[in-house]
């Protein structure tokens, strides 16, 4: 008998494949409200699977009295109730380690494209505006300081991207990592007010939220760059919106937001701001490979092996 799986939103089509080859798979759209889900399906399932934005949250979990598994497509569980699970035994699994460059490569991407004014100068091509002026001038990458927030394994990854162009880095997070050579700092708005380009590299979840507001934002000011590849939750986004809009802080790189797909309007006009679709990972290797991770999750579990990349 193939054990009974439960896809919360959409995912990878190879992972679909999959999952539908190897189990009996069941979908659902809404983590909110399970409603949808009919009853006799509730009492089979043994496996959830879902990803970072859509997780794993208690109305549906409470359904489904079977869950041995939540395999998250994501290094960010934070949309997961992990202590829920927890207090019922039931594991969670993520996919660290495979994101980690190409998160980090999206950082740098988005510092490049702010600083030099990537995307500006292609519509400023584009448009012919080229022909009757040169653009104004941008703001070099190099030699600058940079704050990272979260030195975990993608802060890692992009302090040392920095250091070839001669940045200094600086970090913030709960512990100082002594073996680093880079610069800590408890306290994030003092970190902010001692660099020139802010990174959020750390997880959502309440120990973050709204970690960047308007105090962080002035103190990185109006010369300062913020680049956000962790979740939105982290910066409040109000406070950014106004701070960008007021020339309190000089420009952004964002890839995540507060309320995904929706990006706030005051956002899309603005030139010194450059903006992805919540595209860190989103690279065909790296995809595949966290689709591996939670197939190869699913696998060890239902064979009684040790998960690979338990939460
Ligand atoms: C994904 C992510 O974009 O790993 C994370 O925490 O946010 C991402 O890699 C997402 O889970 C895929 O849709």
């Amino acid at each position: 008998m193939k054990p009974e799986v439960l896809l919360v939103g959409t995912m990878l089509p190879m992972v679909v494949s999959e999952l539908e080859s190897t189990y009996v798979l069941h979908h659902h759209e809404d983590p909110d409200d399970p409603s949808g889900l009919p009853e006799d399906v509730r009492g089979r399932v043994r496996a959830l699977v879902t990803y970072g934005a859509v997780g794993a949250r208690r109305p549906v979990l409470e359904v489904l009295p079977k869950l041995e598994i939540v395999a998250c497509f994501a290094v960010g569980t934070d949309a997961v109730d992990v202590v829920h699970c927890r207090g019922r035994g039931i594991p969670v699994t993520n996919t660290p380690d495979v994101l980690t460059e190409c998160v980090a490569d999206m950082a740098l991407a988005l510092l490049l494209a702010v600083q030099r004014r990537i995307v500006a100068g292609d519509t400023y091509v584009r448009q012919g505006r080229w022909l009757e002026a040169n653009m104004p001038l941008s703001r070099r990458m190099g030699k600058h300081r940079a704050g990272i927030f979260g030195m975990g394994r993608i802060g890692q990854a992009v302090a040392r991207r920095l250091l070839p162009f001669g940045c200094e880095v600086h970090y913030c997070g709960p512990n100082a990592k002594p073996e680093l050579p880079y610069t800590y700092h408890r306290d994030l708005a003092a970190m902010a007010a001692a660099v020139d380009f802010l990174i959020l590299t750390c997880p959502g979840g309440a120990a973050t939220r709204h970690a960047v507001d308007r105090r962080v934002l002035d103190a990185l000011g109006p010369r300062g760059t913020l680049i956000n590849v962790s979740r939105g939750s982290v910066v409040d986004e109000a406070a950014l919106v106004a701070a960008l809009t007021e020339g309190r802080l000089g420009q952004a790189g964002l890839d995540v937001f507060a309320d995904e797909p929706r990006v706030p309007e005051a956002l899309l006009g603005l030139e010194n701001v450059v903006l992805q679709p919540h595209a860190g990972s989103g690279t065909e290797e790296t995809r595949e490979a966290m689709g591996r991770l939670v197939l190869d999750n699913l696998a060890a579990h239902f064979a009684g092996r040790p998960l690979l990349t338990p939460v």
